[in-house]
């Protein structure tokens, strides 16, 4: 299991963060992989190991530059940047760590040439203590960061390199990069990359689990404590604090029961005029022998999550969940973390009236989450093991989807919008290999998450041959009718989906609901009659669709539709994507296409009829 918490680096009088954010060095291996190690490029600045150039941190070095061989990029890429530390940390009494929001996909980070960390895998933080890495010079100090955005068969998402050995067709030892799944495989830093201190003995993770009796929240809690010295009888004070400020309950100890009267519950903004609402755990421990406190703010919401055999229920009442999947994806930075960006598609959920989102196909970035939570809007958090076919239920691919649970969460096992894990996207459930793998998954996710939230996965086998559902909680189904089958023939759609979902009840006896449908379309494409690719298609798939929905909800084990994709999104380069994956209801930019009025409305309708 992992060693450590994960707490999001907040400032508090006992810590201190310091961001590093800004223009690094970058330069690639070129056609020579080893070149960096061989040559230890992490043991100077990078600029004399040869040309570097500017590359934002955080974002996706792909859409950088002009040039298609950075933007195609498959293996090392190095990045490098000097930073002060500044005198105060330079003593016994803290403890300087270095964090990575994410980098995508295996990362070593060097201080001063020497192995700091490394990391498996995208979308999720690692970090490391630094601080005996540290110069006391005045020249500073120099981070280096070696990643390398191969994926293969045992990576999550899952890919291929394939060498193309026909001599009259490529050259000696070509090879490209297959990818299991349809978004751009973007690489980078892609998140926030910073510095922060604590007291050498500190609060080292914080759990928080809810539930509602008669209108009093129970809140369950347990800390644990890392660094040197840490004295056995170490006390800490919790505080529970509104969102005055006020404080409203207090507990001692590294675990207890604090109970809060007259709670105010989180609740999703469709359901309740004061949503979001999170209450601040404010944690004191004297942990180390020297007695300093270190001080941590975690916010939490108090709210419960049940499932029955057909309802969806937060605190209590039934939740239909209404959204869509999305991407972490934009022009020029792809996959970067953009507080803009976030701010933007906050407003546009909002806007459209949707109440929930999945993080197809992996864990978005904290910051959005931190907008969930605060914003009132309900998650499907997803880990990012999208492509699972035959050759990927290995162990190797196994051990690393346990460690992806684990790591996803610990990041987000305390925030009230997230209500369910979904542990893959269309997995082959249909071969019988997939059982043992996903029961596996399903039991570990199970064993981790104190607060037993829901599973789920967006399944897309026949339910008849599915073997994975058995191991879930709620069915999510993806499905394209009238587009991957049938497509122009949106008169089809709801023979089509009724008999499908009836199916995956039948099979089931559990909850189910749409995690995908939908359609390309170029906006400002029009034709009537509806042709497939024009905006006119799309509004008259999605009428067919909802039109379904309704059947569905009126038999009363559905529970929710989310429409594919909240927007456009970069793919590789295929002849089935026209500048990348066009089902978005909204542009690239952000900008409504025709079908995006119509979700609206109906968004809007249904929460008002509710
Ligand atoms: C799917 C995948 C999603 C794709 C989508 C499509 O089923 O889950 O990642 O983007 O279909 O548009 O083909």
């Amino acid at each position: 299991s992992l060693k450590g918490g994960m707490l999001y680096p907040r400032d508090s009088e006992s810590r201190e963060t310091k961001e590093l954010s800004g223009m690094w060095s970058f330069r690639t291996s070129g056609s020579d992989q080893d070149a960096g190690f061989r040559e230890q490029w992490y043991s100077k600045p990078l600029s004399q190991t040869g040309p570097v150039i500017p590359m934002p941190v955080p974002a996706s070095y792909n859409d950088i530059t002009q040039d298609a061989a950075i933007r195609d990029y498959v293996g090392w890429v190095w990045y490098d940047r000097e930073f002060f530390a500044p005198t105060r940390w330079r003593t016994d009494d803290l403890r300087v760590v270095l964090r990575f929001g994410s980098a995508h996909y295996y990362t070593i980070v060097w201080v001063n040439g020497q192995r700091a960390v490394s990391h498996d895998g995208g979308h999720l933080p690692f970090e490391a203590d630094v601080g005996h890495l540290l110069s006391d010079g005045r020249r500073g100090n120099r981070v280096t960061v070696a990643i390398n955005n191969t994926l293969s068969p045992f990576t999550l998402p899952t890919g291929s390199i394939e060498y193309k050995n026909d001599t009259n067709m490529y050259p000696p030892g070509y090879f490209v990069q297959n990818l299991n799944f349809d978004f751009f495989n973007y690489a980078g830093i892609h998140r926030t990359v910073l510095l922060y201190t604590t007291p050498a003995t500190y609060i080292d993770d914080i759990t928080v689990v809810t539930d509602v009796r008669d209108a009093v929240g129970v809140v369950r809690y347990n800390l644990t404590l890392g660094g040197r010295d840490l004295n056995p009888s170490a006390t800490c004070k919790v505080v529970i604090r509104d969102k005055e400020g006020t404080a409203i309950a207090k507990s001692a100890g590294v675990q207890g029961e604090v109970k809060v009267a007259d709670a105010i519950l989180w609740w999703p903004f469709t359901m309740h005029p004061q949503p979001g609402y999170m209450y601040t755990f404010e944690a004191r421990c004297a942990a180390g022998q020297e007695g300093v406190e270190d001080v941590y703010r975690l916010p939490f919401g108090i709210r419960t999550v049940n499932v029955t055999k057909s309802e969806f229920l937060i605190n209590g009442r039934p939740f239909y969940f209404m959204g869509f999947g999305k991407h972490e994806d934009a022009n020029i930075r792809g996959k970067g973390l953009d507080y803009a960006l976030i701010a933007k598609d906050f407003n546009l959920i909002r806007w459209l009236g949707a109440n929930s989102f999945r993080t197809s196909h992996y864990p978005y970035a904290e910051e959005i989450m931190d907008q969930a939570d605060r914003q009132g809007v309900v998650v499907i958090d997803e880990v990012p093991a999208v492509g699972l076919h035959k050759e990927n239920f290995a162990k190797q691919t196994l051990q690393h989807h346990l460690v992806v649970i684990e790591e996803l969460i610990r990041r987000d096992k305390n925030r009230p919008s997230v209500v369910m894990w979904s542990i893959a996207n269309e997995p082959s459930s249909n071969l019988a290999v997939s059982n043992d793998y996903f029961k596996a998954v399903a039991e570990r996710a199970r064993s981790l998450d104190v607060s037993r939230r829901p599973l789920t996965i967006a399944l897309s086998s026949a339910a008849a041959k599915d073997v994975a559902h058995q191991h879930l909680d709620v069915v999510m189904v993806n499905r394209y009718f009238g587009w991957y089958s049938d497509p122009g023939r949106a008169q089809l759609i709801g023979r089509q989906l009724l008999a499908c979902i009836e199916e995956w009840r039948n099979v089931s006896g559990k909850p189910v609901m749409v995690s995908e449908y939908g359609a390309d379309t170029i906006a400002g494409m029009h034709m009537d009659p509806p042709y497939v690719f024009t905006e006119e298609y799309q509004v008259q798939l999605i009428g067919e669709y909802h039109k379904a929905f309704d059947v569905l909800r009126k038999k009363g084990y559905f529970v929710g539709e989310l429409i594919w994709n909240f927007a456009d999104f970069m793919t590789a380069q295929t002849i089935t994507r026209v500048v990348g994956n066009k089902k978005g209801i909204l542009t690239r930019d952000r900008q409504p296409k025709a079908s995006a009025h119509v979700i609206r409305r109906r968004y809007h309708q249904l929460v008002n009829s509710s």
